[in-house]
């Protein structure tokens, strides 16, 4: 199976399992990973965690399968933006732990996740304009919003290798450990984030895709409403509760 996936507790770990081809991404895969995303919507899952099997986290579109001839790329672009969507439209964290390197669509996909752990050995590059193609997947969308307009184009356009150290400089890591201590780290954040207030992580993405797109007023507004809805779920109460009492909150992802 190009995709392998497995329930640990209330987290959904799910791998790219095409280790030769650097977990490549081809039409079957990224049918399969769409199919293990849809899981994530089960109730009992309350994070993700999307790693890649053997020495890489994901090399991007399998560049054998594009050299073959006869992919209509606008036409194939579709199974990647309902995967991006698929993430980014979870109402639940995605932690992507990324493992050896991230290149073009497979850095996409990083960027599309809500946190990242990265390894001391760890690269990613843009990839993109090295095969002279734009960039996909949202990384022109996901991208300027991490690391700033100002650097956007030239990783880009010149695709430099980044290492851990510029990714976490440049916002693009959320952690970097030991290379063998990726997806042990990420585990752990993933069950963190699974014993959270889940649907107030929802509403959080949400709130921060909304902004991209608003104006203050308007984010102001959508705050208010959001405020809301996370005011009267039994987390809120649970929380407020804890607090007084002087213990930690036992949340039911309400
Ligand atoms: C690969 C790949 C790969 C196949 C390594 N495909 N085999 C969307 C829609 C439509 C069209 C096109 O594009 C897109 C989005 C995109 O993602 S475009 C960007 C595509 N990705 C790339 O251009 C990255 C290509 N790969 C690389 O630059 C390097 O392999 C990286 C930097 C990822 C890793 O370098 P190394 O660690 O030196 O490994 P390697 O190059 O030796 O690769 C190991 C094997 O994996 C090798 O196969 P082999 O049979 O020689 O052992 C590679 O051919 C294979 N592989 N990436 N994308």
């Amino acid at each position: 199976d190009p995709v392998i996936h497995r329930t640990d507790g209330h987290v959904l770990e799910i791998a790219l399992n095409r280790p030769d081809q650097l977990n490549a991404l081809d039409e079957s895969t990224l049918e399969a990973l769409s199919r293990a995303l849809a899981l994530a919507e089960d109730e009992g899952v309350r994070a993700v965690l999307l790693r890649g099997e053997g020495r890489a986290f994901c090399a991007g579109q399998d560049l054998r399968e594009a050299a073959a001839g006869g992919l209509d790329y606008q036409a194939h672009l579709t199974r990647y933006n309902r995967v991006v969507l698929q993430i980014r439209r979870l109402a639940k964290p995605v932690v992507a732990a990324v493992h050896g390197v991230a290149a073009g669509a497979g850095m996409a996909l990083a960027l599309a996740a809500d946190l990242r752990v990265l390894g001391r050995e760890t690269r990613l590059t843009t990839a993109f304009a090295r095969i002279a193609l734009v960039p996909d997947s949202g990384m022109t969308y996901t991208l300027p919003r991490t690391v700033g307009w100002g650097r956007a184009f030239e990783l880009l356009a010149l695709s430099p290798d980044l290492d851990a150290e510029a990714a976490l400089r440049l916002g693009l890591a959320n952690r970097v450990v030991a290379e063998d201590a990726v997806f042990e780290e990420a585990r752990g954040l993933a069950a963190r984030l699974a014993a959270g207030p889940t649907r107030v992580y929802g509403l959080i993405k949400h709130a921060l895709d909304e902004s991209a797109r608003l104006g203050l007023e308007e984010v102001l507004e959508l705050e208010a409403q959001l405020q809301k809805l996370a005011g009267e779920g039994a987390d809120h109460e649970e929380g407020v509760r804890a607090f007084l009492e002087k213990r930690p909150p036992r949340f039911q992802g309400r």
